[in-house]
Parts: C-alpha cells; structure tokens; sequence
C-alpha cells in the first residue's frame, strides 16, 4: 500500500487495454509489457511506455514473474494490476511484488495461496457459516485404500465428482456415476492434476446436476469493509469456459439475494479479503445455494455488474490498492438498476470451436443505446495464434431482460467481423433459443441447446 503513480500492467490484450483505461480515468501513468508478436499490439500502444518481456510463448513472456518486477523495478512503477489470466492467482507474483516493494493490486499472497487451495477455501466456507457442496474435507490421503474411498463416496452419494485441490474452474474434473468406476477416476485424475498444477491432491464432491452456476463479485478493502454485489448468472459455459453471463439471475429475488450476497461477504471477512473477488455459488432448483470456490482475481465477465450497478470495478481495484476506504453505498451495489449481458467473442468457429487466429481484415462495432464494446482490437489487427482467444466483449444493457436481449441482438447483428471466424453466429443462435430466452438456465444448458441445434440441422 501507499502512493500509486505509475501501474505495471502485467497482462495483454483486452484486459490490458482496461486496466489502462480505468488508469488513465484516474490520471495514473501505465506501463506495458509486450512478448515478441505483441510489439506494437493495442494494449502496447494504449500505455505510456512499454517493455519487451521475452517471446511469444507465455511461460517465456507473460508468465515470467523475475521480468515482470525487474521492468516494474527499471520503469520506476509502484504497482502492478495482474489483469486476469497469466499471474493473476499466482501467490509468489503477488509475494515477490511484495518483497520488491511493488503494490501488487490484488489481495494479498495469503489469500491467493488459501483460496487456490480448493479444499481450504471450503472449509473457510464452512467456518463461515455458509453452506458447502457435500464432499470431502480435506485432500484425499493417496495411500488411502480403494475400499475405504469407496465408502466415503457411499457417504456423499453419486453421482460425484473428483476435483483437483489445486484445480479451479473446472480444471481436472471427473465424473463418477457408481462405485465401479471410482478407482479408475481417481487414477486418471491425480494424474492429470499433478501433470496440470504439479500437485496431485485430489478431493471429492458431490455432483450437482441441473443447478445454476451463480457468483458474487465483492470488493474489500484495507479497513475491514467488504462489499458484496448483484449476482451474475454464469451457467452458460462450454468445456469449464463461459460463453454468456448476465447479471442479476431470473431466479434471484431480493431475499435470496441479500443472503448469497451475506454468505459470499462472510467467506471473505473470515479469510481477511482484500481487492476484488467472487465467490463461486452453485443454486439449485429449490433456491438452495452452495459455495464451490473463490476466485481472487478480477473476472472476464466484471463488466455485467458494472452496467447493473455504475460502479467502476478495477478503479475500485486501484483505489483499495492505494489505501482508500470504500464508500459505495452498499445498497446501491446490491439493487440492480435494469439487466446486462456479456457475449464473449471469440475467435473460434462457431460449430467447431476450433481455434481461428488471423487478420481481421473487417472489425466494424456496433454501439447506440445500452451497447458496450470491451476490446482491443481493430480492422487489421492480427490475433496470435500464443494466447487465448478472446476478440473482445459484448455487453447490452437494458431496462430488463427483454430489452437487454432486444440490444444484444442488434448489437450481434451490426457485429462485422471478417477474416476470421467468431462466435457471433453462435450468439445469435444462443440468444433466439426459447430455452435461452425462457431464462431456464442451468449448467446443463450448453448440451441441451448443442442437442437443439443438431435436431435443426438434420430437418434441413
Ligand atoms: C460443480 C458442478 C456440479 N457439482 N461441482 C465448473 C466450473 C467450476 N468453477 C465449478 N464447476 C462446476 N462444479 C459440483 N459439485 C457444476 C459445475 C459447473 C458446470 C459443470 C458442467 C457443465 C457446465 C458447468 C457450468 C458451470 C458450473
């Protein structure tokens, strides 16, 4: 904590490019860090000055947490914002720029290490009286035997899933529907699990099929005040990445609201939160929510809850970082003013996902009333093929759903991409489905509307 003049963004691409904006809306001086094909990208050209970090690769670039404090070290910075992505949850980033007497603006290593924990992070759940999916504990002990596993799963009941303790975001999940195949799962995911994050602790849960994925965006600050937000409704996700988020749920009243949003504030006051973080909540359909995990970093999706609530979410980020008290009116950030909806365009073909990095030979984006466009990119702008795909961010915001729908649409519509191929047509088709639009989400939807689509294409 103390002055902030000069912020390292320590990111690229979209999340770059927003981090510099609510920088420069607070007259603070950026500095980029760019690998080899990012010369001369948006995010390079947005800040005030600019640092080669390696090449292309990320864990020879972006991912390098000596270059990152050495540039912030030579730039004369005295913060960093992590973005999203790369060393955003990475605890010894956030230690190291620490040690360097760098504002890491993010919560503290503690609270990062705690909550990559998944195991950890449940049971602070639990300490703070909120309710978590039935499951284990703590991480499975490997030398347990076969038959004691599979009693303990009796006690949970299937189906179940086999999470990664250092897992997230549904990285290094596996399903078991019965006992015969318990072991097998198990095997398969601790491999896979110390391959992905070099730990091969492993836990189980209870699989909750049907239920809604519903978070809950706080910000803390230094002061002990933390303060909870409008719910975002992320079930619409395919391979663990979400495709549609919107914020408030069609299934979330004022009640329902005002005690996920207490239990999501709780979890972070029992850990110490700091900075801006969302508890991950499962919602079943008896209005019965869940916590599943935390993430400490700001979200891809943050945009939604800025457009329901006015609130400029990484200058809060900025603001905690430097020492301020939050003053936002805690009922304002829990009363949403109308509904936003967040379309991820990706560079991908809309029926395959297949990767489709290249040239935008044509990027025209639509705007008008309640239309939002978060991107960096622009006509002639070449998407490497190094880093995820995301193009940019669609965000409408209407009076209710209807007319946010209505602005999405036509948004999508006046969308011109050319030279690659998007997911703008998958949008669209999303957001014509009656499922979709009857807003009777669960996280099961992605397969339904997938299942739907291959039943029009057949009768063509
Ligand atoms: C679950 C779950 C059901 N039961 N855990 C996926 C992302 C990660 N943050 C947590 N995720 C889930 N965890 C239990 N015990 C359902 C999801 C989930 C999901 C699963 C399959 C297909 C789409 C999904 C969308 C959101 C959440």
């Amino acid at each position: 904590m103390g002055h902030v003049t000069k912020i390292l963004v320590a990111n690229r691409g979209e999340i770059g490019v927003r981090v510099m904006r609510a920088c420069r809306d607070l007259g603070i001086a950026t500095v980029a860090v760019y690998s080899d094909c990012d010369r001369g990208a948006p995010h390079v050209r947005y800040a005030d000055e600019a640092f080669h970090v390696g090449p292309s690769p990320p864990a020879e670039s972006y991912l390098r947490i000596d270059r990152m404090v050495d540039v912030a070290r030579r730039a004369g910075a005295d913060a960093v914002h992590p973005g999203y992505g790369f060393l955003a949850e990475n605890e010894h980033f956030a230690a190291a720029c620490r040690d360097a007497g760098l504002t890491f603006i993010g919560p503290s290593p503690e609270a990062i290490a705690l909550m990559g924990s998944k195991t950890a992070a449940r049971q602070a759940a639990t300490r703070a009286g909120t309710p978590v999916v039935p499951g284990t504990e703590s991480p499975l002990p490997d030398t347990l035997p076969d038959h004691e596993v599979a009693a303990i799963a009796d006690r949970i009941g299937y189906p179940l899933l086999v999470k990664a303790v250092a897992g997230g975001g549904g990285k290094g999940m596996r399903t078991v529907n019965g006992a015969e195949e318990l072991s097998s799962a198990l095997r398969a995911a601790r491999s896979e699990a110390g391959s992905a994050f070099g730990e091969s602790a492993v836990y189980l849960e209870r699989k909750l099929t049907g239920a809604r994925h519903v978070e809950i965006q706080l910000l803390g600050d230094h002061h002990g005040t933390v303060v909870p937000f409008v719910e975002r409704e992320c079930s619409i996700q395919r391979r663990h990445q979400k495709v549609i988020e919107e914020a408030p749920s069609v299934v979330v009243n004022g009640d329902l609201r005002r005690r996920m949003a207490a239990a999501a504030a709780a979890v972070a006051r029992t850990v110490g939160y700091t900075n801006a973080g969302t508890i991950e909540f499962l919602l079943d359909d008896r209005g019965e929510f869940y916590f599943l995990e935390m993430n400490t970093r700001l979200q891809v999706e943050h945009p939604v809850t800025e457009l329901v609530t006015g609130v400029d979410l990484v200058q809060w980020q900025v603001r905690i970082a430097r020492g301020e008290r939050i003053d936002l009116d805690a009922e304002r950030c829990l009363a949403p003013r109308g509904h936003a909806i967040e379309c991820r365009i990706n560079a991908e073909d809309p029926r395959t996902f297949a990767p489709s990095p290249g040239r935008l030979t044509t990027f025209h984006v639509p705007g008008g009333p309640g239309v939002r466009v978060d991107t960096h990119a622009y006509e002639d702008y070449v998407i490497p093929p190094h880093y995820d795909s995301l193009v940019g961010k669609l965000i409408a915001h209407g009076r209710d759903r209807a007319e946010a729908i209505a602005r999405m649409e036509r948004a999508l519509e006046f969308f011109v991409i050319e030279g690659i191929r998007t997911t703008i047509p998958l949008h669209r088709e999303i957001l014509r489905d009656p499922v979709y639009r009857s807003g009777r989400l669960s996280t099961r939807f992605m397969e339904g509307f997938q299942a739907r689509r291959e039943k029009a294409a057949e009768v063509e």
